[in-house]
């Protein structure tokens, strides 16, 4: 594996732009209140931003629905603004990777509404359409992501359209060869004006299908990623990560393995996955079991070997927080979040720091269906009432996994609206804000965020975290998370207690450094010692 690359050192950290910062006191985060914010940004030392959606779009499913690949969204600003973004940013270290969602459209993109007009419209092959079956009937029994049928009847085209995700979210057609020109016309658009990469929306799905009941992972899905790093980013040293839900470590290799030309790392989500009961959804929830954690991320650590490249991650805008889901967001919460930031930031990949996630930001609980925006939630309960649920089963599922949990506004201070607006906000703030937010957090050299800022700084400063192999301690207590990295003959020990209980702790070795550590008196011993709850701790040996 070439060691040359910068998206193996950087870090990142996701805005959701509806949420982060609000400049004009309309309610909606957009791009001047993101640049009002790359000092703090700059300070934590994160050397790359991944954007979630900023174009064009009908906001059906917040930004992820565009329709205009090359304009921004007015509530967000102007392409000026994202111009000053991208080198405001420059100016602080700081590369903006574009969220690039072209499994599909918005039904309101010019494409679709011309495709929709005639089946002579050059436009009618770049989405996806099939006849009724004799009796009228759906052509097969493809399912929505968002819930309901993946066809939609198009009463002006007089077929039905393939929507894995929203109906306002039709399916591109990726067997088409003008589609995938303009889509790399388009890339191109936005690799010139200096951005530094992709991060590839569902892109597993672009091979599909539809006939066979193929989604992810579909025969040309390859053929097609090695097209288009030919065709835009290859050979321009971008960040480019693919969200790939259905990921091994054999496909994962295939995508980043640098002699493939295909993408830097993927996101994978098995680890996202152990709190589902096996066969069914995200809604329908088990217990966390720590051994499972343990070997999906030592399987993930070890099996990429040089032929690929790992992204770490516990949130993002899809995800509830991690400290409400794996920590413990009551009498914990610091010590929980802490724990999870150094397990996770000494592990060898590309670390992604979701917002709010460096000041341990919770879930956001609601009480009606009224109080929630999300399509996913939305579409989920009313289909699960239909089917027999009760409406306290569903909003419980819907706070423990609900995409809204992750998306109420950055908390940024104790005053009106956390600092995020002076108006109203799009989406309900979580109250807990007068004590979570960004101004306290720095204020307190014991926060959440120092320890996110001392795990960058570490790894800037240490090769052993970028490069260093991984191993997984066997011989522990079931709670205790503890690996090794080595690197050149220098090792260091990462332990966490995934316990609200204390632990027994032991190993071979002597503490030659403590490097960071989530309890502030000092002293540790690895001989024989009792962990407090959720201490973690990483040590030189
Ligand atoms: O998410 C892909 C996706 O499959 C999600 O819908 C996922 O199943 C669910 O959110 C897990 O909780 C991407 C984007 O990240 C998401 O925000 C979009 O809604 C979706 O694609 C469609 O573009
Ligand atoms: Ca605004």
């Amino acid at each position: 594996m070439d060691k040359q690359n910068w998206w193996q050192e950087a870090v990142i950290y996701q805005i959701y732009p509806r949420s982060f910062q609000d400049s004009n006191g309309d309610g909606i985060g957009d791009i001047k209140g993101i640049i009002s914010r790359l000092d703090y940004l700059e300070k934590l030392g994160i050397t790359g931003i991944w954007l979630s959606p900023v174009y064009k779009s009908p906001n059906d499913d917040n930004g992820y629905d565009i329709s205009d690949y090359e304009s921004i969204m007015d509530e967000f600003g102007t392409m000026a603004d994202m111009e000053t973004l991208i080198s405001e940013a420059e100016k602080r270290g700081i590369k903006i990777i574009m969220d690039l969602v072209v499994n599909h459209t918005s039904d309101e993109h010019p494409w679709f509404i011309e495709a929709r007009k005639s089946e002579k419209s050059k436009y009618r092959d770049y989405y996806i359409w099939r006849d009724a079956a004799e009796d009228g009937s759906l052509p097969n029994d493809l399912k929505s992501l968002f819930g309901g049928s993946a066809w939609q009847w198009d009463e002006t085209a007089g077929q039905y359209y393939l929507h894995l995700f929203s109906k306002k979210q039709p399916d591109l057609n990726w067997e088409n060869e003008a589609l995938r020109q303009a889509v790399y016309d388009m890339m191109n658009f936005w690799i010139d004006k200096g951005i530094g990469g992709f991060r590839m929306d569902v892109i597993d799905l672009i091979g599909k299908q539809p006939d066979k009941g193929i989604t992810g992972n579909g025969p040309k899905l390859h053929d097609y990623l090695k097209e288009m790093h030919q065709a835009t980013f290859g050979g321009k040293n971008l960040l480019t990560v693919g969200e790939t839900w259905g990921a091994t470590p054999k496909i994962a290799k295939q995508y980043s393995n640098p002699v493939n030309k295909e993408l830097s790392m993927v996101f994978q989500f098995e680890h996202i996955g152990l709190d589902e009961a096996e066969g069914k959804t995200k809604w329908d929830l088990i217990p966390l079991e720590i051994s499972k954690l343990k070997e999906v991320f030592s399987k993930w650590q070890t099996e990429l070997g040089d032929e690929g490249w790992n992204s770490l991650f516990w949130n993002n805008h899809d995800l509830p927080r991690i400290v409400s889901r794996w920590g413990n967001d009551k009498e914990y919460r610091v010590e929980s979040a802490k724990m999870l930031a150094i397990l996770l930031h000494m592990m060898k990949g590309t670390p992604y720091i979701y917002q709010g996630e460096e000041i341990g930001m919770t879930n956001s609980p609601v009480t009606d269906i009224q109080q929630v925006d999300d399509i996913e939630s939305r579409n989920m309960y009313y289909e699960r009432l239909e089917e027999g649920y009760s409406k306290a089963e569903i909003l419980t599922s819907i706070n423990a996994k609900g995409r809204d949990n992750a998306r109420t506004p950055m908390q940024w201070n104790a005053q009106d609206n956390a600092g995020f607006t002076t108006g109203k906000p799009w989406l309900a703030l979580n109250p807990n804000y007068k004590q979570i937010n960004v101004e306290a957090a720095l204020k307190d050299k014991n926060s959440i965020f120092y320890t996110y800022q001392k795990l960058i700084a570490l790894r800037k400063e240490n090769p052993l975290v970028i490069w260093g192999e991984f191993e997984l301690l066997t011989e522990t207590e079931e709670e205790v998370f503890a690996y090794v990295r080595s690197y050149r003959g220098e090792k260091w020990l990462i332990v966490a207690n995934f316990s609200v209980n204390e632990t027994p702790f032991s190993t071979e070795g002597t503490v030659k450094e403590i490097l960071i550590h989530n309890y502030s008196d000092g002293q540790i011993d690895l001989n024989g010692s009792t962990l407090r709850p959720y201490e973690a701790f990483v040590v030189k040996l």
